[in-house]
């Protein structure tokens, strides 16, 4: 349907049509990124294309009240049934944000019927009943005009009662059955003065009965338009419209088990195309000029078209935030000093929002908060605020801060469409999303979904890591780094210094920006780290190389004596470079060997920069280029053998053996966590000091 429609509308050209599913040619689910004709909200995992477009109506929402722009347009997600399986779309629905916005319109095609089957014992009620609850206004389209006028008429109730009550999976089999086999399924069991009445109904219909019993409000063109016009006039809600729709309708599979991606064989399709008028000449035309069909798409075209005029700006980011760059201090306390840095900078600040799902404060941002207040739609009175307390939490409509319920999903859903303003209304959009990080797992599909989508933001995934000791196993991320690593159109970071942070941060402002940009994750800690290391070293080596470093991925933190015959690399990031510092140390001192500390700011871009580098030989066969990993290398390094640590699982930085072609013993965290000091829990999986000591020697055997 939406590839005809585009292509009457004249957006897609018509050599498309028969390359549906081919290598450059039409995506099986509409995309944003990978299709030939604008696409608005790409679908595929069923449940997140639906609820995507409620987020993008509170983003909506959000940059009119704050830039004056809207998208001038309405939010419409088609559902299937099954994707009301799908607890997303309960999270979206349940979210207090999502229920004044009466841009937002859903339609449930209700097949009863999902990929494997007909669907058994139908919850349509108990399911209006949740929207209703979340304060949707809810339109039923159950039964089409022939069907309501046969109700009206003798025996009517009966047949209703028959239609209501026969178990789904029967009532579906009945549509393409003979006359004969309708009418006894509707008679059956029936007292006798039921049955006559409903025998003279099915008399008065005779010939048409197939018809009548599939007559549903989904298929009533004239029901769908007052379902529409309906939801249009009711104001300071969303709308859901269930539409019962029969999966098929008008073929032979309609409503048939396994007819779902069934196709048609020829003489169906023969069959069908007679059937609307056309013939194997005319199949492809576009509606006669002049005629009323033809005028009402140009019409349309125009006003869809009308929309993509202009560029959303750029916002220009500041070289530096000039933070105290001393004492100890944790990645996290940064990015909140950081937050209130950027709150200052009034024309980025303005294009800054953050959200977070009832983690903002821990998750450092109270003081971004103060600055900047709470968006809402109205201004809210502020009833216990505690004189002494350092938070204020005052809500309105110019605050700059979306604070969600816990759902993670949400999050990034909203997320993802913050950071698609730029094409939706125009208007450049910075949001930063901040989750504790091993809650990233929760919310990935979202963010996979958001990226795949073109949507350019920065989650923030902090506290992370067993560095995170007494909260225990169950709040200590593992596997994220492997996620920032492997996912498309999203760069990873894990810095470990203050001032990293904030080189890191200020590039990710301006690269997602940019056409060829991404979205970024940035992994952060609690653990206070001393900046005395990367306050000398910058010293040394002055900003601009270092900082080209950073950014590049990778910078070496600690030069070697040069004085052992022994040597070997250790490489670290995050909250477990002071343990690799010491471990350099310990091994100077008491083994007699020479170790180069290499800090790796973002694993991710070194790692894809790395592989970048060799792409070429895989294509021609010839000599690979260079890249930052061979840059950090002195030429006296190249075979030395290299210790990795990471707090998170060793996988994520052992591929830096193979990339050196040396030795590699990979120090992470393989386990689950536990409770426990930092000490403990780090000699316990292996990162203390001492364990990347041993490691480093097992690396020289
Ligand atoms: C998250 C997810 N799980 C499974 C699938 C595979 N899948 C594709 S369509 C479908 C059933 C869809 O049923 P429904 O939403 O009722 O749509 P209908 O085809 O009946 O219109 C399933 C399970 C998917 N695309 N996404
Ligand atoms: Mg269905």
């Amino acid at each position: 349907m939406l590839h005809a429609i585009e292509y009457l509308l004249g957006r897609l050209d018509r050599s498309y049509l028969k390359r549906l599913r081919d290598f450059g040619g039409l995506q099986s689910y509409p995309s944003r990124t990978k299709d030939p004709f604008p696409v608005d909200f790409s679908t595929g995992s069923v449940g997140l294309g639906s609820a995507a477009p409620l987020f993008a109506g509170l983003a909506d929402r959000y940059v009119e009240g704050h830039f004056g722009a809207h998208s001038g347009g309405r939010f419409i997600s088609i559902l299937g049934d099954a994707a009301l399986d799908e607890g997303n779309i309960w999270e979206a629905i349940a979210e207090p944000l999502t229920r004044k916005l009466d841009n937002v319109l859903w339609i449930v095609d209700l097949n009863r019927q999902s990929l494997d089957r007909v669907v058994p014992g139908i919850r349509a009620h108990e399911l209006e009943g949740h929207f209703r609850l979340a304060g949707w206004n809810v339109i039923e389209l159950k039964y089409g005009r022939r069907l309501r006028r046969a109700f009206d008429g003798r025996g009517g109730d009966v047949l209703r009662q028959r239609i209501d009550e026969m178990p789904n999976e029967q009532y579906q089999s009945l549509f393409g059955e003979s006359e004969d086999v309708i009418r006894a399924a509707l008679l059956e069991g029936l007292g006798a003065s039921e049955r006559t009445e409903l025998a003279a109904l099915c008399d008065e219909h005779n010939g048409q009965l197939g018809a009548l019993v599939s007559d549903l409000g989904g298929h009533d063109l004239a029901g769908i338009l007052d379902a529409l016009a309906r939801a249009r006039a009711d104001v300071g809600r969303p709308t859901v419209i269930f539409a019962y729709t029969v999966k098929g309708y008008g073929l032979e599979i309609a409503g048939r088990p396994q007819n779902h991606s069934a196709l048609l064989n020829e003489p169906q399709i023969d069959a069908f195309r007679e059937l609307v008028g056309l013939t194997r000449e005319t199949e492809w035309n576009r509606f006669s000029e002049g005629s009323a069909e033809a005028d009402l798409l140009a019409a349309a075209a125009a006003r869809l078209n009308r929309a993509t005029d202009q560029r959303a700006v750029t916002v220009p980011v500041p070289a530096t935030l000039g933070g105290s760059r001393a004492g100890k201090v944790s990645t996290q306390a940064a990015f909140g000093r950081q937050m209130l840095d950027l709150s200052r900078r009034d024309e980025l600040a303005r294009h800054l929002v953050t959200v977070s799902p009832d983690v903002s404060v821990s998750t450092s941002l109270g003081g971004w908060i103060n600055k900047v207040g709470v968006w809402g739609p109205q201004e809210e009175p502020v009833y216990d605020e505690m004189a002494d307390s350092p938070l204020k939490w005052r809500v309105g409509g110019d605050g700059r801060h979306i604070e969600m319920g816990i759902a993670e999903m949400n999050l990034v859903l909203l997320l993802g469409q913050l950071g698609l303003t730029w094409d939706f209304q125009r208007v450049r959009l910075l949001p930063i999303g901040t989750l504790y990080d091993p809650f990233v797992m929760r919310a990935l599909e979202g963010i996979v979904y958001s990226v795949y989508s073109g949507s350019r933001f920065i989650l923030v995934g902090t506290p992370s890591g067993i560095s995170l000791s007494r909260e225990g196993g169950a709040h200590q991320s593992i596997n994220t780094p492997g996620i920032g690593i492997e996912t498309p159109g999203l760069v990873y970071a894990e810095p470990c210094f203050a001032l990293e942070l904030e080189w890191l941060l200020l590039d990710a402002l301006a690269r997602l920006q940019e056409p060829g940009g991404s979205a970024f994750y940035f992994r952060l800690s609690t653990k206070p780290v001393d900046q005395q290391p990367f306050t000398s070293l910058l010293a040394k080596s002055g900003e601009e190389s270092l900082r080209a470093d950073v950014i590049r991925g990778g910078y070496r933190l600690r030069e070697p004596a040069r004085e052992a015959t022994e040597r070997v690399l250790l490489a670290a990031c995050g909250a477990v470079v002071p343990e690799t510092l010491l471990a350099a140390e310990l091994l100077a001192e008491n083994e007699g060997i020479d170790a180069t500390v290499l800090c790796l700011s973002s694993a991710d871009r070194l790692y894809h920069d790395w592989r970048a580098s060799h792409l070429p030989a895989i294509e021609t066969g010839r000599a690979t280029g260079t890249c930052q990993l061979d840059r950090l290398l002195a030429p006296d390094e190249h075979g030395v053998p290299v210790v990795t640590v990471i707090d998170g699982a060793s996988h994520a930085l052992a591929w830096l053996g193979s990339a050196l072609g040396v030795r590699c013993v990979p120090l992470g965290v393989d386990r689950f966590g536990q409770s426990g000091s930092q000490p403990s829990v780090y000699a316990e999986y292996s990162i203390s000091p001492e364990a990347i000591v041993a490691a480093a020697l097992v690396a020289l055997e």
